[in-house]
């Protein structure tokens, strides 16, 4: 195992002989992926005809694909959908390559327009439902949408940018049902573009993560089957919505790619509905964040019942599961939760435990088909047992950001990504988190800037400074804090709770201060740096 690592960081740096047919081979740095979709799948590969229209090709068209409270679609008629939906976009003249925006809950309607636009050889583009219109309006300009899809109880029409076209999601959900079918899916490239997720930048700004038609394949195959080990007759729920990228693999492509399964929610997903969903569609595998997990075991401790005895495994992602709440989980239900880490940029989980050797605490160890090192500020690998910074290999990594060429350069090397995580290793090869190298915080399993947060209190008149960090909760998750300073005369009466509902107004609900604590004066270096480590610490 520790001779496997060091091989894989010797060879990220100078390549490695290899013998092929008796003739000695020099492989470059770049081309030892261990599993590239070049070597597996055709050049002209349409994904959406591989997740969706490849079951009807092969016999499987009555099985059903997904379900939710009020009704089930066979692939059959998903791929149906699909390919009127395709029709319907190339009617109202969608070309290829042109974006599809969709701002909608997790209704069938969503997972149809994904792959319908996948299938017309459009890019895909769901948006996250929780972020404000300021918001809305920068992604649906920033991809330059063709198309604005939007459900009228989440965002209005006038989000759309002066040139798109805008659907509500009534006259998507008719355009599935009264489109004209399309023949064929769209020939497109393996390494066309597919789809485009946005994800958090370090000032707020939200960056566009551009995805290619191979790579849902690539996570299926490599977590999905090795991982998770998934089957046809399983059936997933995620608490995470589809808009994010953990969300659209569990809701998805990661059942649709074996035919299995998935359960739909539309609504908010507070504890007591999750728990209701879980025991009427009776799931075998439950996709959560760790607030999630904390969330139903605060009312499963207070006395209420919860059947989980349909799932045989539950998944934790989108922030650190700490161990206590793995344990507590394990008890209450008997079920073990394998957290693994994924990003928006990778796309699934590349880092994950695995049934049966859960190490609580811990990421675990690498997903089948990534390569995974950690790095010093020279680039040199570490030792086991130092910290590190994480850098990430794997053909399902985004093409670049959309619109945004040097923090493309700044994240991908070559063919590694550096994912902005500080981790260690054990002597076993498990892999911890320490955090991160940039000040980010993950709350709740969302992005939160602390620059986009620090802007919005500065704005109010009673504060004159201030600076956010991510603080620990009762059950170990990280959450904004606020420190502040106030102007000189400010009302400080109250001022706490009047800064989170100011903040609460003006950002995403995840994104408000959990906390704000008034400060006379923020901890400085001497060249006036705040020392956010200091605030950390307290
Ligand atoms: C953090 C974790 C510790 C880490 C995601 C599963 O979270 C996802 O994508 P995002 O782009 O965020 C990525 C960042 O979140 N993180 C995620 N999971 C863990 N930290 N332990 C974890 N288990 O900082 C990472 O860089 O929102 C998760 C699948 C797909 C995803 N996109």
């Amino acid at each position: 195992m520790r001779r496997d690592r060091a091989k894989v960081a010797d060879s990220a740096r100078v390549g490695r002989w290899t013998k092929n047919a008796g003739l000695r081979l020099f492989v470059a740095p770049w081309c030892d992926s261990a599993m590239r979709a070049a070597d597996k799948l055709p050049d002209r590969f349409n994904a959406a005809e591989h997740f969706v229209g490849r079951h009807v090709a092969e016999g499987r068209g009555e099985r059903t694909a997904f379900t939710w409270d009020e009704g089930s679609l066979s692939y059959a008629e998903l791929d149906e959908r699909v390919r009127r939906f395709a029709g319907a976009l190339r009617k109202a003249g969608v070309h290829k390559g042109e974006r599809v925006a969709f701002l909608m809950p997790d209704s069938p309607t969503l997972p149809v327009g994904f792959w319908g636009a996948i299938a017309a050889g459009a890019v895909a583009v769901p948006i996250n439902t929780l972020l404000k219109p300021h918001d809305h309006r920068l992604i649906l300009n920033d991809c330059d949408a063709r198309l604005f899809i939007v459900d009228e109880s989440i965002g209005s029409k006038d989000l759309a940018p002066a040139d798109a076209m805008v659907w509500t999601a009534e006259d998507a959900a008719r355009a599935a049902i009264e489109g004209d079918l399309i023949e064929r899916y769209e020939s497109t490239h393996r390494d066309g573009f597919a789809f485009l997720l946005y994800s958090s930048g370090t000032t707020g700004e939200p960056k566009g993560v551009l995805h290619l038609h191979h790579d849902m394949w690539f996570c299926s195959e490599t977590y999905g089957t090795r991982v998770l080990g998934i089957r046809p007759d399983d059936k997933c729920f995620s608490i995470a919505k589809i808009f994010f990228a953990y969300g659209l693999g569990n809701s998805v492509y990661v059942p649709n790619h074996v035919g299995a399964q998935s359960i739909l929610f539309a609504g908010r997903p507070t504890p007591e509905a999750v728990i209701e969903q879980v025991e009427r569609h009776k799931p075998t595998l439950f996709f959560g964040v760790p607030t999630a997990y904390a969330n139903m075991l605060a009312v499963m401790e207070a006395g209420k019942k919860a059947d989980f005895s349909s799932v045989r495994l539950c998944v934790s992602a989108g922030e650190a599961l700490p161990a206590t709440l793995y344990e507590r989980w394990l008890k209450r239900t008997g079920i073990e939760i394998l957290d693994g880490i994924g990003s928006t940029e990778i796309l699934h989980i590349f880092l994950s435990n695995r049934a049966g050797s859960v190490v609580p605490g811990s990421s675990g160890k690498p997903v089948p088909g990534y390569d995974l090192r950690l790095v010093d500020e020279t680039g040199s690998d570490v030792p086991t047992g130092e910290l590190g910074d994480l850098l990430v290999r794997g053909d399902s990594i985004m093409a670049l950001y959309w619109n945004k060429h040097e923090a493309t350069k700044h994240a991908l090397r070559g063919d590694w990504i550096r994912t902005g995580d500080r981790y260690y290793q054990d002597d076993d090869g498990n892999y911890f988190h320490a955090g991160r190298s940039d000040d980010m915080i993950k709350s709740g399993g969302n992005w939160v800037s602390p620059v986009e947060v620090e802007a919005t209190l500065i704005s109010h008149s009673d504060v004159l400074e201030c600076a956010v960090v991510g603080a620990p909760d009762v059950d170990g998750l990280f959450k904004p804090h606020a420190f502040v300073v106030l102007r000189p005369g400010a009302d400080g009466a109250d001022i706490e709770s009047r800064l989170r509902a100011y903040a609460k107004e003006r950002l995403a609900p995840y994104k408000a201060p959990r906390w704000v604590t008034v400060l006379q004066e923020l901890p400085k270096t001497a060249t006036g740096k705040i020392q956010r480590f200091l605030l950390r610490a307290r």
